[in-house]
């Protein structure tokens, strides 16, 4: 693969360019651009300048609302909804963020339901923002189907990623953040497009067999992360995603998408709580020795620690070229 290094800054432009020639007015593009410079910031690539192309497609398409107005309103003290206009998540999130984070951190916990909204980001920006509030925050968000549950080969689940975030006294927030797929489908079509193999268990052909092929896979069916139990916790996710905020499930957002090749209108479901009026004075220094042991223990990393370090390097970001060259194209506006 050529690539060419590109600063944080050439970044932002790249794909600021890309959404305002596509119809986002200012606010929804500069939301939709945080999240990409900060994907390739963090080295989160399956979740930055390679999404933009699927972004654009649903633009162009007229499927997403790239004008969109989120309305934020509470349905309860601790209940609140971030209606998105069908446009995409990030500014919904934006503005719905402050609203449940002040719900948890007056009332202790506190729920956002995020409707009306695309998807197609990683979601460890919104728990990371709860985070900053000295809250605990969950999040998760289905998809299409492309997973079969547990035993099967037929897709049921999307990748559906559930992302947690723990806040820490002077240090960045304890964050995990993970597809409930075997590797997010992201990954496997970057795979696919480097001509890597993944490894078993990833997922299946198109005949329900075991494969290395990324391609093939592509065809067939992703496989939840460890068997039952990980089949277990997408349906979780479904049920918060879809069930709990009243937006599509995956099977019923692939019947109501239009097949653009962006990501189809779906809900997420945000749970944030205040440690410190859970459990009390000392809660912080409590749980740092909880972090010491584990950091302490050799070969082990925390979730979360590559991207922290990643954010520190100032260097410019290896790109691929061939990514770079279709985004530039993108940036005209087709007649
Ligand atoms: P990974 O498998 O790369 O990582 C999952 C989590 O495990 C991360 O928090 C990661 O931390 C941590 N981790 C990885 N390796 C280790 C290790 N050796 N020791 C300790 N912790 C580790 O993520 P996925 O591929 O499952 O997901 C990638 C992204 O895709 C996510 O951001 C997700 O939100 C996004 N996604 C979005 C979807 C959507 O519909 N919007 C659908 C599916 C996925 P670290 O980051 O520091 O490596
Ligand atoms: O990587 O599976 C994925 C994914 C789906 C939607 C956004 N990312």
């Amino acid at each position: 693969m050529t690539v060419v290094n590109l600063s944080l800054s050439e970044i932002h432009d790249l794909a600021l360019e890309a959404f305002t020639q596509n119809g986002c007015d200012p606010q929804n593009a500069g939301a939709l651009t945080r999240t990409v410079v900060a994907a390739e910031r963090d080295g989160s690539h399956s979740h930055g300048l390679f999404r933009v192309p699927g972004y654009v497609a649903s633009l162009r398409s007229g499927k997403v609302n790239g004008a969109a107005d989120p309305q934020i309103s509470n349905k309860s003290p601790v209940i609140v909804n971030a209606n998105g206009d069908d446009g995409y998540a990030p500014l919904a999130i934006e503005r719905g963020i402050p609203a449940l984070a002040k719900a948890a951190s007056e009332f202790g916990i506190a729920v956002m339901t995020l409707t009306h909204t695309h998807h197609f980001a990683a979601l460890w920006p919104e728990v990371e923002a709860l985070a900053e509030q000295n809250l605990a925050g969950m999040a998760c968000v289905s998809y299409m189907p492309n997973v079969a549950p547990h035993g099967s080969n037929k897709p049921l689940f999307g990748t559906n990623p559930l992302a947690f975030a723990w806040p820490r006294k002077n240090k960045p927030p304890f964050v995990f953040d993970m597809a409930t797929s075997a590797m997010a489908g992201g990954d496997v079509a970057i795979a696919a497009r480097d001509g890597h193999s993944v490894p078993l268990g990833t997922g299946l052909d198109e005949n329900g067999n075991e494969t290395t092929d990324p391609a093939a896979i592509l065809k067939g069916v992703l496989l939840p992360f460890g068997g039952h139990k990980g089949s277990a916790i997408a349906t979780m996710v479904e049920l918060l995603a879809a069930g709990a905020t009243g937006e599509r499930f995956s099977f019923e957002a692939q019947d109501a998408d239009n097949g653009d090749g962006g990501p189809p209108r779906g809900g997420e479901f945000f749970l944030a709580f205040s440690p410190s009026l859970l459990a009390g004075e000392g809660w912080e220094d409590h749980c740092e020795k909880f972090f010491d042991k584990y950091e302490a223990i050799p070969g082990s990393r925390l979730p979360g620690a590559r991207r922290h370090n990643n954010r520190s390097d100032t260097t410019n970001r290896a790109i691929d070229a061939k990514l770079i060259a279709t985004i530039q194209e993108l940036c005209s506006r087709p007649d």
